[in-house]
This record gives structure tokens, sequence and C-alpha cells, in this order.
């Protein structure tokens, strides 16, 4: 039985079938009750916060991870209204807390909410998830507080003291039983929280952990919001241009873009959607590209430097060593692709398109040194494609030639079929020879790399057909890379990169990914691309079936689980693997790459992301924070080829 008791009317009863639903299907309101749906609670919470900025009331919000795994999120807003609400009968407070807003993000039409005047609608859904939570708001010189267990009010609004300022607070504890973990991640909640910030000029964003014994904090303001995300994300790189360029343009579908150009090769284009983070672009990037595209062709050819005889510059061209990042509030946002994070609204396109049309050529004109600097490197990026096309055409003349054309360490796979067709891609030295041995060979190809890794960082798409170690995984895939890349003809469903779980392991993880997040992109979004899980323990007896556990938590698991089928820890030998070389061929069929047992964890755009991140950071143009990272991982730079 609950521990309050109370007399519900027909309006309550619509209100706790609401929340009902809520912890019936979760997954609709959240996301998914992963790590993610729970940090997912947090995001909402805050996002009231930033709403109140967006207003212009809040300037600072303070989160704390409690011990426990309570959240705790303060901000020094308006507080939430307490009156009694005309619709409800009961304080506002508690309406936005308890009456779910009519569908809800990921489910039914309305969509993610605007910023800016449409608090409270993830406050229910966030309260009806959560064992506890409790609300307190200083407002009107009173201080008022309410409480509630599983959504349901056990303590409502009521004034119990005297307050100076204004401002809201709310803790929760998250539901145990409805998500499959409570341990929040610093590190992604601080990212989102840095994020935040740079979107939201001036707002002060503080987080605290407060778990271990030392906690962990960090404080983010930015007064040059975008510029300063892009000086950010630049910090590492060699500038083109001194400050970043900004334009800004409020409206009805309010815009605002920073770009700086770098000597990197890569594309580095982020865009936001209400302060969501869209990884799979939409109609925003779309007009974004279409009019840095024209501004720049029409410039280049105003002033001469594309000659009558030269043919446009292309689009990939002017990408070339560009950051940039680009923000639009959209009031009913329509999100598609695998992930829902790709912007529909077709008004949108336009919009950014004319503004970037006339807010960057009045800028090209105004600073002719930087249209200069960004134009001299469009210019090579598209005499080197044009030298890439030459040394493709080459390489596909030779292979007419030779029938055979696969890499020769290749060991494929009698089936053609490619859905059910996999290569697993495995670090020459660790456990090539074991997993050839070991595969189905009817549907598990085996890649071995080899030779030294390019650092595609400083090489252009020629170099990477001509690379030792990139040009058979390429060639092997049979799709092409770059504007070229087909994903219908990859010549296997799944792409599988099976390294140590160790740092080299890792690295040679973060190399490919960032490979084939910047070369062939489409085979991520299209989920191809996928990381074999090998155990890192084995627990043996005589006489008893060997046990792989995958994690720490896992070994833990499973001692339990034989303890309670009474043997006992010290009677089990424990192995722990330091890498995929110390099995034999069976132990990895058995425990990596069989279908029925193995574990594969598919790459999502977010991971890829992540990886060309911190390959940005190892490779970037900055000596000190590469060198410092070389000292720290000598063995994985010596395979370099910086
Ligand atoms: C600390 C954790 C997260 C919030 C406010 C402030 C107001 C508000 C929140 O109003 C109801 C719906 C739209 C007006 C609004 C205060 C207007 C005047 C607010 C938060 C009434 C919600 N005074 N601060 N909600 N609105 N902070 N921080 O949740 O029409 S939620």
């Amino acid at each position: 039985m609950e521990k309050y008791d109370h007399k519900y009317g027909a309006e309550q009863i619509q209100v706790l079938e609401g929340l009902e639903a809520v912890r019936k299907r979760p997954g609709m309101y959240i996301g998914s009750t992963s790590i993610r749906g729970l940090h997912h609670l947090v995001y909402e919470i805050v996002d009231n916060g930033v709403d109140e900025a967006l207003a212009g009331y809040c300037t600072e919000i303070n989160v704390i991870i409690e011990q426990g795994n309570v959240i705790c999120v303060t901000d020094n807003g308006r507080g939430i209204p307490v009156e009694i609400h005309p619709k409800t009968h009961i304080s506002t407070a508690e309406t936005v807390y308890t009456v779910l807003h009519a569908g809800g993000k990921f489910g039914g039409d309305s969509g993610y909410k605007v910023s800016g005047g449409l608090h409270g609608v993830g406050a229910s859904v966030v309260n009806a998830l959560s064992t506890w939570a409790e609300v307190t708001i200083k407002r009107d010189g009173g201080l008022y507080q309410m409480a509630f267990e599983k959504g349901k009010t056990v303590k409502k609004l009521e004034r119990i003291g005297d307050a100076e300022g204004t401002g809201t607070k709310v803790r929760f504890l998250a539901d145990d039983t409805i998500f499959e973990s409570l341990n929040y991640e610093y590190e992604v909640l601080e990212k989102r929280f840095r994020e935040i910030a740079f979107l939201t000029k001036g707002l002060k964003i503080t987080i605290e952990d407060q778990r271990e014994e030392t906690p962990k904090k960090a404080e983010f303001c930015y007064e040059g919001g975008l510029i300063s995300f892009v000086e950010y994300l630049n910090k590492n790189k060699e500038k083109l241009h001194k400050t970043p360029i900004y334009i800004e343009k409020d409206g009805e579908i309010p815009v605002e873009i920073a770009i700086q150009y770098t000597s990197s090769y890569s594309e580095n284009i982020y865009t936001f959607t209400n302060n969501i983070n869209t990884i799979e672009g939409g109609t925003h990037l779309e007009g974004f590209k279409r009019a840095l595209t024209k501004v720049m062709n029409d410039y280049a050819r105003n002033h001469n430097i594309l000659k009558e005889k030269d043919s446009n510059l292309q689009g990939e061209d002017i990408r070339e060593g560009i950051t940039a990042v680009v923000s639009v509030k959209v009031k009913e946002p329509q999100f598609e692709g695998q992930t829902k994070t790709k912007l529909g609204n077709s008004e949108v396109t336009g919009v950014v398109q004319s503004m970037v049309n006339e807010a960057l050529s009045t800028f090209l004109e105004e600073n002719p040194s930087v249209a200069k600097a960004i134009l001299d490197k469009c210019i090579s990026a598209s005499r080197a494609r044009e030298a890439a096309r030459k040394a493709r055409e080459l390489v596909r003349k030779k292979s007419n030639l030779e029938t055979s054309t696969l890499p020769g360490k290749l060991a494929d796979c009698s089936s053609k079929n490619a859905d059910e067709c996999e290569v697993y891609i495995v670090e020459g030295d660790s456990a090539g020879g074991s997993a050839k041995q070991g595969r189905d060979r009817k549907f598990q190809a085996i890649l071995p790399l080899w030779g030294k890794m390019l650092n595609v960082e400083k090489a252009r798409a020629d170099k990477i057909y001509g690379n030792d170690k990139l040009n058979p995984v390429i060639v092997a895939i049979g799709a092409g890379i770059g504007a070229d890349f087909d994903v219908t003809k990859i010549r296997y469903g799944k792409v599988i990169i099976m390294a140590d779980a160790d740092v080299d392991g890792s690295h040679i993880r973060t190399l490919l990914l960032t490979f084939f997040f910047r070369y062939m992109r489409p085979l991520i979004e299209n989920g191809n691309v996928y990381l074999a899980q090998p155990p890192l323990y084995k627990l043996s007896k005589k006489g008893m079936e060997d046990k792989y556990c995958y994690t720490d938590e896992d070994l833990e698991k499973a001692y339990k689980e034989l303890e309670e089928q009474g043997i006992t820890r010290d009677s089990l030998s424990l192995q722990r693997y330091k890498g995929l070389g110390e099995m034999n061929p069976e132990q990895l069929w058995d425990t990596t790459m069989n279908p029925e047992t193995r574990i594969l964890i598919k790459v999502t755009m977010e991971d890829a992301q992540k990886a060309d991140e911190i390959f940005t950071l190892l490779m970037g143009d900055e000596v000190e924070p590469r060198r410092e990272f070389i000292q720290q991982n000598a063995k994985y730079v010596r395979n370099l080829d910086i």
C-alpha cells in the first residue's frame, strides 16, 4: 500500500492514467531505458532551466549528482508559478509535474518542444519515472515545496518558509525498476552541459559529481556563444583566419552560425535544432551547404580567382577544412532518420540559405584577406580531387586487367550474398591466424591489417587509395570511398572490427571508425559497422565447462552463480585475456565469432563522431596535445606514419 492516502477526482484520475502510460512505455517518451534514457531525464529537467534562461530570467543552472545517484538541479529563474491553475484546480507547479503534455518527445505527433516559452513539457515524464521527486520553489518571498513518488503527489505544494530571491530546485531519484542502471556517466553529462552553454550565450552551467570521495566538478559559461564553440572545436588545429565568421538572424526561424576554416582536410559541421544535436543533418545543413557553395563560387568568379575556362568549385572542395556550427530554432520541428536526429522541416532550407547567401557574401567583400585564404584552400582541394579522380581511374584500369583484384591478405567467404556475409577486420599481429581457422568460411571473411596506418588527418582521398593499410579495406568492402561511396555495392552486410580490449586495440578502433566516418559515412548511418566484443576473463575448473566473462560485472555475476552451485571462488582458475592472440581458433569462435553466442556492438553515428573527435585531438596540428599523447602511448605511435 501507498504511504499516503488520497482522494482522486476525475481530473486526477486522468492525470494518473497519463503518468501510468509513461511508466508502461517509457521508451515512447525518453527513447529507451538504457543509460541514454537515464541521462535524458537530467536533460529534460535542465532544459526547463534553459527555457527560463532563453526567456531572459535565468543566468545560472547548477547540477549535482549526489550520492546514491540522486540528481539535484537548481536554477535562479522566476520559480515555477505556485498559484492555482484555472484548468486543473491544483497549483501550476503540481500541474507541470503531474500532467502529461500531449504527445511526448518520441511518441505522439507533437515532436520536440521548442525552446523558449514552453516550460515543463518533460517534467511530468521525469516525475513518472522517478522513485521519488521533490521540488522546491522560491517565489514572491516564500519558500514552497511539494513531493512525489512514482509520479503520484505525496505532499502537495505548500509554503514552508520565507525566501529571498527566486528560483526552482528539483531533486529526483530515477526508478531502478525501470532503468537498466542508475549509474550516471559524469563525462557524458559534462559534455552535454558544455554544449548547452555554448548554445546559450552567457548562461552559466555548473556540474558536480559527489559520488566519489574526491568530487569532480566543472563550470561552463561562454560570452562568445557559437564563436566560442567553434574556437573550442578548433583549439588543436591551425586556423586560416583568426576569428570565426559569425552570422545571426532573428525572426520566425532564428538562425545562428559560426564558421572557421583550418588547414586540415576534414569537414566538421555540427548542426543543432532547438539545442538538440541533429547528428544526421537535415534541411538546415542542406541550406547552409547550398549557400556556402554558391557564395564561394560567385566570389571566386567576381574576383577572377576562377577564370572563365575553369569549372566551378564543388561543395566538397569548399568544405575541406571547415569547422562550423549551425543552430536553428524551429517551432514545430520534424525529426527524421534512423535515430530521429535529422531535421525534416522543408521551410528551414530556404531561410538558412538566403541568410547565409546575404551575410557571407557581405563578409567576404569586407574581409578580402580572409576570403583569399579560404579560396586558396578551396582551389587546392579542387586540384587534389582532380588528382584523386585520376589515381582512382588508374586503379580501376589496372584492376580491369588483373582479374582477381581482392586483397591478397583477405580470406574471403564462399557466399556471395552480402546480406549474410561478414568481414572481420583484425589487426595483423593479434588474431588473424586464429580467426581464419576458427571462422565459418561460408559467410565469414577475415581481413588482417598490416603496415603503417596513414595519418588520415593529413591526407586527402588520393593518398588514402594508395595506402597499404586502408586500400585492402576499401577494396574488400567494394563500394568505393568519399563522394563515390555506394552503400548498395558493399560486399558484406556486417563489417566487424575485432581488436583487443587494450590501449592499442582502442587505437585501431578509433582509426578505423574515423576512417569510416569520414570516407564511408553511409556505412555507419546504415548500421553496417560493428565492434566484436572479446571476453576479458575465462573461469575454468576440471569437469566444468569453461565460462567466459565479457566485463568485470559479468565476472562477479559468474562467481556468484557458481557459488550458488557450491563451487567456491578459490577452486576456480581465472585467466585474464590480454589479447585475442591468446585464444585458440576454437575459443575465438565460441566467444567472439559464433553468431549464436558472440556479443556484437553496433556502431552509431554518435560513436563514430566521438572517434573522429579523439582522432582529431591526436593528429591535430597543435604540437603540445599531440606530444603529450605520444608520450603516453609510445607503442601505438610507432605504428603511425606521422
Ligand atoms: C531547477 C530545475 C529545472 C523553471 C520556470 C518558470 C516558469 C514556469 C518554469 O512556468 C508554466 C507555462 C507557460 C506560463 C513562467 C515563471 C512564467 C512566469 C514561469 C526549472 C506558465 C511554467 N513565471 N522555471 N516554469 N508556464 N525551472 N528548472 O524547471 O505559461 S520551470
